[in-house]
């Protein structure tokens, strides 16, 4: 029988299938030591982007000290992190990039 729990279930149920899934910005941050040409490539490769706006988002990053790259659901920011941050590793480069929620 139907009682007030499982109506609260319902509503629970109810705004997951409804609500847009949070997004999650990936950022990208400025350091010292990282070339520009390499945070250029980084950007061609991990983001559809024209030479052109790589340029221009490396620049902003390296003059505001950060900016966002895209925005996505959590699994594709968190992974697209990982995965710049892994490649700059392997080309010792110090470059961070990090997500943040909204
Ligand atoms: N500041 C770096 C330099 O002068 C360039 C740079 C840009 C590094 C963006 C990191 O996320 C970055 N070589």
């Amino acid at each position: 029988q139907e009682n007030d729990f499982d109506f609260a279930k319902e509503l629970v149920v109810e705004k997951e299938v409804l609500a847009p899934p949070p997004m999650y910005k990936v950022i990208l941050n400025n350091d010292d030591y990282t070339p520009m040409d390499f945070v250029v490539e980084i950007l061609r490769l991990f983001f559809v982007m024209s030479e052109e706006q790589a340029v221009q988002l490396m620049l902003t990053v390296h003059n505001e000290g950060k900016a966002v790259c895209g925005v996505y659901s959590k699994d594709v920011a968190e992974s697209k992190a990982m995965q710049i941050n892994q490649y700059a590793r392997e080309n010792q480069h110090p470059l961070l990039c990090s997500v943040e929620k909204g």
